[in-house]
């Protein structure tokens, strides 16, 4: 067996121990008995890692496209040509429009630091456009910041000492497999109670002590009210406000001015839910909070988001193992030292543009360009924008403009492979070194190349290593391998070199108690948790926001004429479209659903054996088989998973309906924030 990490885009990056057949093909894996939070435990998909990295479909061979574009119709070329045209499109591109019309667009397909990288070191050297990516993490971000001022938190491996754990907004058991594990094998040894507050009755909540379902975007109200009946029960933390928080007087009186007649409109809950809950939150403070991405993917997320990481300063539950609450260790992480990863000693600071407005961006919005010009070429690495960003028909239609050379570096021949001129194939992280980090917890793995990869396929730090050769770039770092690149990030951080890192299976991170539960401070200026954010400073959409603890409305709030709300969060055999291209081609078909209230069924006369229906916004129209669901607030439909477009009626899906405005304050995908009619077919 031999040690790897999962490279998918997860919290859990599972330590992985694989077993090769001779000629290369996975025999087995299973998760690292050793690593104390993958113990042992692997989700499904990964089990069957197989079914891509050894899949017949996968490409083999680059292609150039020869019918018209968006046709699907390509002729085989060696990788040697492939580079070469590629490099003399872009040369080209560069001479007519200048560097700033070449987009890098990446993201999350292999979340490796080298791999995932690379390309910015050509938009550093020549000012190619970088990806402002506001895919995953934007929305929750910003509302960590607010409060707490980083992405830090407690160890969840402390819940073996929790009372409970409230699991806000996020679908543990699909999206974090093996802390599920942890969260069972807790309650059966020492009773914790796990508690779920989410929009419809997901895997996680169906295993749930208790479960809180409310309505999209009512998170905020929700916390709001709750942190009023704390106050009033006196189960508040006064010592502990004032030594680490900015709350006062006034901050109290807002809390009180909470309206629970109000929060229980909002939310869908009783009012003696809410106060059942509060009162179990007040009086535990070993309660963690799981705090997940989910409820964040809204207009709405960040003060939402807020105002959740409210409830245990309110409580000072941050001084007891057990208690805080955790998102993500992204910004211990992030302040590593990567500059000969991403190139950063090169001059240029490119524009970056946001991927999840690509349609509009392609189009040529000015203030997505920041008037610096149209995108005339796109090299695309590790993302699938056709199928995960919004207002997908846009940007096709931005794909299929005359004057646009698009080069897809993939291991499919995804909807954004279909839409390019030019295809190559890319490797996958059985056969390259790499760096991954463990945003859910704290670790972080370096691993190495198992495998020799397809002969024809290049992994993505090679190719950007060719590119620049043949675009006349003589920095040395150009012809460093992914392995020195390793080493080098080593010596610049000051720990063992890459072989030892390997041997020991990583490097945990050195993160005490106190600094896990901002003990010694809060990250911000006066180290104090701020229960008045600071949002111009956050994001530039601002001007809606108050510096209180407060909620906005949602995209679908501002939408009375389509009166439902659609929610399109992960499903357990895909991770975002990875995985989805190959279960289309899976003799048992698994088919987009929507879930659906039977009143609401009811509400628009629709028989449930019709099994079809239409959901509509101004955007777009979506043809999808539903399934009546009680375990749902009656104004709230879900389709799990994001499919293959040729699974849907002329390849349009749910992503058409997102619309690509932005969160506030700083931007973001809106996925579970769209309001929709349903229509009988
Ligand atoms: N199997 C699988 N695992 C995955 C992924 C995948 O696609 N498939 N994706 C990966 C990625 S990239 C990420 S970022 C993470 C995301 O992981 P999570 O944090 O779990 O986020 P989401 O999956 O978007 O949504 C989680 C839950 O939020 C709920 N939700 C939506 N709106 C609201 C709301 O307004 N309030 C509340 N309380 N709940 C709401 C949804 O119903 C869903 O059950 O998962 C990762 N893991
Ligand atoms: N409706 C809806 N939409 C969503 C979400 C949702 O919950 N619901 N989630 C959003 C979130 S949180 C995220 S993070 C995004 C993710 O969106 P993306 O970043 O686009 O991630 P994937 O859809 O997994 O697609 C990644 C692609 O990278 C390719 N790839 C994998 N490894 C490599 C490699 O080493 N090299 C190269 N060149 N390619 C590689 C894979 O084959 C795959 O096609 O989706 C977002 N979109
Ligand atoms: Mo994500």
């Amino acid at each position: 067996m031999a040690y790897s990490a999962c490279p998918l885009d997860c919290s859990a990056t599972c330590a992985l121990d694989i077993d090769l057949n001779e000629d290369g093909s996975i025999r087995n894996i299973r998760g690292d008995r050793e690593n104390p939070f993958t113990h042992g435990i692997i989700c499904k998909k990964v089990k069957n890692y197989k079914d891509i990295a050894d899949h017949p479909l996968r490409l083999q061979q680059p292609l150039k496209r020869t019918g018209k574009k968006g046709s699907g119709e390509f002729e085989p070329i060696s990788l040697d040509e492939a580079l070469d045209l590629l490099a003399q499109k872009f040369s080209h591109i560069m001479e007519k429009y200048g560097p700033q019309s070449i987009w890098a667009l990446y993201y999350a397909g292999t979340m490796g630091w080298v791999q995932q990288n690379s390309v910015l070191r050509l938009c550093h050297a020549l000012g190619w456009s970088d990806t402002y990516g506001t895919f995953c993490v934007s929305t929750s971000e910003a509302g960590i910041r607010a409060g707490l001022g980083m992405a830090k938190g407690v160890d969840l491996l402390e819940v073996y000492h929790s009372k409970q754990i409230i699991i806000w907004g996020r679908n543990t058991h699909v999206t974090q497999f093996p802390y599920m594990a942890h969260l069972l094998k807790a309650r059966k040894e020492n009773g914790l109670k796990i508690i779920v507050i989410d929009v419809y009755e997901n895997q996680t909540a169906k295993q749930a002590d208790e479960f809180y379902c409310i309505r999209p975007g009512s998170d905020g109200i929700l916390a709001l009210a709750m942190m009023k009946i704390i106050i009033e029960n006196h189960l508040h933390d006064p010592e502990y406000l004032e030594q680490y928080t900015d709350f006062s007087d006034i901050t109290m009186e807002i809390i009180l001015q909470t309206d629970l007649n109000q929060a229980v409109q909002k939310t869908g809950l009783s009012l003696d839910q809410i106060q059942h809950l509060a009162l179990s939150y007040g009086k535990n403070t070993k309660s963690l909070i799981h705090l997940g991405y989910g409820f964040t993917r809204r207009r709405s997320g960040s003060a939402n988001m807020h105002l959740v990481t409210a409830l245990p300063a309110l409580t000072g539950s941050w001084k007891y193992k057990g208690g805080g609450a955790f998102w993500s260790n992204m910004h211990v992480f992030s302040s590593m030292e990567k500059s000969n990863l991403k190139g950063l000693e090169f001059p240029h600071r490119p524009r970056k543009i946001d991927h999840s407005r690509i349609g509009k961006a392609l189009m040529g919005d000015p203030d997505l360009l920041q008037n610096q010009g149209s995108i005339h070429g796109i090299l695309v690495q590790n993302t699938n924008p056709l199928a995960v960003s919004a207002h997908v028909e846009l940007a096709k239609k931005g794909f299929l403009r005359e004057d646009l050379f698009i080069c897809s570096h993939e291991q499919f021949m995804t909807e954004t492979a279909r839409y390019s001129d030019l295809i190559i194939p890319a490797t996958n992280f059985l056969e390259h070194d790499d760096i991954y980090s463990v945003g859910g917890w704290h670790h972080l793995h370096f691993t190495k190349k198992l495998r020799e990869k397809p002969d024809q396929a290049i992994e993505n730090h090679q190719l950007i290593n060719a590119l620049a050769q043949r675009l006349g770039l003589r920095d040395e770092s150009f012809n460093r391998n992914a392995f020195e690149q390793i080493e080098i990030f080593c010596e610049n951080n000051h720990l063992p070199s890459f072989d030892q890192l390997h041997q020991q299976k990583g490097y945990r991170l050195p993160l005490s108690f106190e600094d896990s539960h901002f003990l010694n401070g809060f990250a911000q200026e006066d180290k104090k948790f701020h229960f008045h954010p600071k949002w111009s400073s956050i994001g530039k959409h601002h001007d809606e926001m108050e510096e209180k603890p407060n909620t906005i409305l949602d995209h679908a709030d501002l939408d009375k004429k389509h009166p439902f709300y659609l929610v399109i969060p992960p499903k357990e055999d895909r991770l975002n479209s990875t995985f989805s291209f190959i279960r289309t081609h899976e003799k048992k078909l698994s088919q987009p659903i929507a879930y659906i209230h039977p009143n609401a069924l009811k509400s628009k006369n629709i028989n449930e054996k019709e099994g079809v229906i239409m959901l509509k916004n101004d955007q777009a129209q979506v043809k999808i088989a539903f399934q009546s669901f009680e375990h749902i607030h009656p104004q709230t439909i879900v389709i799990e998973g994001i499919f293959d477009e040729k699974q849907f009626e002329n390849n349009i899906t749910p992503n058409s309906l997102i619309y690509d405005q932005p969160a506030l304050p700083n931007d973001g995908l809106c996925v579970h924030d769209m309001a929709v009619s349903i229509c009988k077919i």
